[in-house]
């Protein structure tokens, strides 16, 4: 298993798009455990592109191309994590969710959204680059329980608490939980920001978001 996952993460090391996407249906036809098939091989790659890239070894280019091979990969993958949840699909909570204004990453905040749906939430995922009032307005439209905010740039945090201001001027605070997660981010500074919860990684961001509206 470790040397199929090894191939996998190098596959989106390399940006190599159609074998990761092969990789992908691989793991499939296998039978693979597909949130550790994630995890354990392609999320691995492209945290290995990051540290590479920060430490100038790559350069932005290939950046992009192991962004584009892990997308193809997860284009595969993720729809297979909704399979068997159609019963309980919208029984959870509603959730808006999304990727802070000024940011683009949505690889993360994707599998997050995928991963909430697959356990029950209606999910309303709103892309990246999201303007704080516009998730504010999507979750008064959707009677949403819970914003879910993704942010990846340390620039783009602030964002976030932006979300939580925004909330208390229109008298929504008490009405609407706010859960934040993206690399950057820390259980600390969901607290510095009022948010009502951070979660690390996809699997605890649906405890998370079970917790904050009472689904658990
Ligand atoms: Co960018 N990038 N990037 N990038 N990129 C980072 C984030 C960086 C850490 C790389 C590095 O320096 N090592 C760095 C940020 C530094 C900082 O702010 N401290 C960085 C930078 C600087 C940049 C640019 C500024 C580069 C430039 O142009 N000079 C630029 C910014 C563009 C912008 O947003 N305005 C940029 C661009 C890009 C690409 C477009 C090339 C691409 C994104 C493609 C895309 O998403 N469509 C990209 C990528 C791929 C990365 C890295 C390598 C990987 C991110 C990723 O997809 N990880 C990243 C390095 C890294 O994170 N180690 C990096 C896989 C994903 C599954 O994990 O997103 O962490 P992650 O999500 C996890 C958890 O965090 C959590 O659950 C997920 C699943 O387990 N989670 C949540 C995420 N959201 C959540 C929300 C929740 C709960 C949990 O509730 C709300």
């Amino acid at each position: 298993m470790e040397k199929f996952y090894s191939e996998c993460a190098d596959a989106v090391l390399k940006g190599d798009e159609e074998l990761a996407e092969q990789l992908a249906s691989k793991a499939l036809e296998q039978g693979l455990p597909v949130l550790d098939v994630i995890e354990n091989g392609f999320v691995r790659g492209i945290r290995e592109v990051g540290r590479l890239w920060e430490e100038g070894e790559l350069f932005l280019p290939e950046l992009v191309m192991g962004a584009e091979a892990m997308k193809r990969a997860m284009a595969v993958l993720q729809p297979e994590l909704l399979k068997g949840q159609e019963k309980k699909l919208n029984e959870a909570g509603r959730i808006v969710i999304g990727t802070i204004h000024g940011d683009i990453h949505d690889i993360g905040k994707t599998l997050v959204a995928t991963m909430l749906s697959a356990n029950g939430f209606a999910v309303k995922d709103l892309g990246a680059d999201v303007p704080v009032e516009r998730f504010v307005e999507e979750a008064l439209k959707v009677e949403a329980d819970c914003i879910a905010i993704s942010a990846l740039l340390t620039t783009t945090m602030p964002g976030q608490k932006s979300v939580v201001e925004e909330l208390k001027k229109r008298s929504l605070r008490e009405r609407v939980r706010v859960m934040v997660g993206g690399a950057p981010c820390s259980a600390e500074w969901a607290e510095e920001i009022d948010a009502d919860g951070y979660a690390p990684d996809a699997v605890s961001a649906v405890s998370l978001a079970k917790e904050l509206v009472g689904a658990s």
